[in-house]
This record gives structure tokens, sequence and C-alpha cells, in this order.
């Protein structure tokens, strides 16, 4: 079934007409690409306005010639972002597109492709996220998978390690980053040093252990996902990486975003409702 359309619901294995209908006021987008695609690793790339960006990040990722699917999450971006990657599905077939409606938020694109990636015949073992804007270096995805191949359920391209660089970045954005993983640290606990990166590997496993948890609609799913692991005692590691500051198109992170992720890091209780 090449290039075909599918409606995806949250991993289940019901039929595809029953999935929708029970689940369509939760979750409901089209996937188009080749479905029966069976690949070790899945790369969700989020995108809103990446029209300069997507063409160049995903050459760079098909170079490498790893066993990949990459699953572009897109939503609705006014710059034409979908229209560059139908282009690119006519030269590579291991690329999927979701797009949504609208603006709907990072969190709720990472939690929408990991539910794609699930209810695939063939889903993944291994899960990357990364940025679609050239901060994450994709030369660095074997190093991010290999701990997760060594039993390792998270694997985190941490800015803040020794041997990790951080290029480009002016000193507020130093500021947000630095208190909002202090903040986080506190609250959550795990022995990490980056808790908003959002170059990761997850396992499967992890994944649908954790899938129905995660409420996040914008950056604070970076947070949530490593809470969720660590109350689990799911095995999280590091790796150091390079992040660039974007150099082309805008940031997405408005004081509302910043916002939520303050509110969501305050309301976090650190045991789980079964433990309570
Ligand atoms: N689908 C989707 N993708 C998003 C959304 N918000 C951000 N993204 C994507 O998520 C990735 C990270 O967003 P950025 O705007 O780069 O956020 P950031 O890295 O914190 O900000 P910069 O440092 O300015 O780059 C990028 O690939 C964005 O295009 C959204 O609401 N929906
Ligand atoms: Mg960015």
């Amino acid at each position: 079934m090449k290039n075909s359309k599918k409606s995806c619901c949250p991993a289940s294995s019901k039929t595809d007409e029953e999935a929708k209908t029970v689940n369509d006021d939760i979750f409901h987008v089209t996937i188009e690409g080749n479905l029966n695609i069976n690949s070790e690793i899945g790369l969700i790339l989020p995108t809103y306005c990446e029209a300069t960006n997507i063409e160049k990040i995903i050459r760079e990722i098909e170079k490498l010639n790893l066993k990949t699917s990459i699953l572009v999450i897109d939503d609705s971006s006014p710059d034409g972002t979908s229209e560059i990657v139908r282009k690119m599905q006519k030269e590579y077939d291991n690329i999927l597109l979701a797009v949504r409606p609208k603006k709907m938020g990072l969190g709720t694109a990472i939690t929408d492709g990991f539910r794609i990636f699930m209810s695939l015949r063939n889903p993944p073992k291994y899960v990357v996220t990364m940025d679609a804007d050239h901060s994450h270096d994709p030369k660095e995805i074997p190093k991010l998978i290999s701990p997760i191949k060594q039993g390792y359920h998270l694997c985190i391209g941490s800015r803040y390690r020794r041997g990790s660089i951080i290029k480009n970045w002016g000193i507020m954005r130093r500021a947000i980053s630095k208190i909002a993983n202090l903040t986080a640290k506190f609250v959550i606990g795990a022995k990490i040093s980056d808790y908003t990166s959002g170059m990761r590997c997850y396992s499967m496993g992890l994944i649908k252990s954790m899938i129905n948890e995660l409420h996040s609609r914008t950056y604070e799913i970076q947070i949530e996902t490593i809470r969720q692991a660590h109350l689990r005692k799911f095995k999280i590691t590091e790796i150091p990486v390079t992040f660039t500051n974007r150099k082309k198109g805008k940031s997405k992170l408005s004081i509302n975003e910043i916002t939520d992720f303050i509110s969501y890091t305050l309301s976090i209780n650190k045991k789980p409702k079964w433990q309570k």
C-alpha cells in the first residue's frame, strides 16, 4: 500500500473503521505515505512554518542511510511546509506526513507521532524526536540510539554534559533554559542535566507504557516524558550533543508556551496516582 492515506487513532488492535469511530473525539489525523513501512527507527519531526528548513534536514537524515521512517507532523503551516514534504515523498519512500488542521502545540505533535508509530503494522523499535530547524544534528542519531540498544529506555541529547556544545544562543535563551532545567530537576529529581532537550530516543516499550499519561499541549512534553519514565523506573541516560540556534525561520516559543511550561512544572506531584 504505497502512498496511501490512513485515519490514525491511538494504538489499537481494532480495525481502522472501528478505531476511527471510537476515538474520533480524541485524535483524528490523516497520514500520507507508505503505511506498510518496516523500519527499526521512527523519527518524529514536528513542524510549524519550517519551509526554509525541512528539505535540507530531511536530506541530511536520508544521507545517513539508517533504517528510518521519517514522520513529519505539520500543523497546516501557512508557509507550505507540507507541500515540500509531499514533493520529497515522491523521491523517498520512507517519509510519512500527518497534517493537523491548525497549530496545536509541540506536545500534542509528539504524542500524536508516538500514536501513529504505535499504530503501524510494523512499529519501529526506537523512536527519535528532533527539531526540524537544524538545532539538532542528524549525524548524532546513531549515538543517541546506541544506549537504547544496550537496554536503556530513554536517551536524552544533552546540552549540559561535559562535551556538549551550545552555538549562538543569547544570554536570555540560556537563562530561560537554565531556569526551566533547575525547576524540572527540583520537582522530578531524575539524575539528568537537560530536561528540556528536544533531541531524544525512546524505546517503544517506554512509549507504550506512558502514552495514556501524556497530556502536554506544548513544550512541557519534554519534562512530562522524563517524569513518566522516572516514575515507572525506566532506565534514563544522556549523551552530550551540539545544539545550534536556528538560523532560518522563527521560534515558536511564545510567552504563552513559557507560561504553560511553568504552570505544568508547578503542578507536578512527584508521586504517581497509584502511589498516593
Ligand atoms: N507540529 C507542530 N510543531 C511545532 C509546534 N511548535 C513548534 N513546533 C516545531 O517544534 C520544533 C521546536 O520548535 P522551535 O520553534 O524550534 O522551538 P525552540 O527550539 O524552543 O525555539 P528556537 O530556539 O527559537 O528554535 C520545530 O521543529 C518547530 O517547527 C506546533 O505547535 N506544532
Ligand atoms: Mg528550535
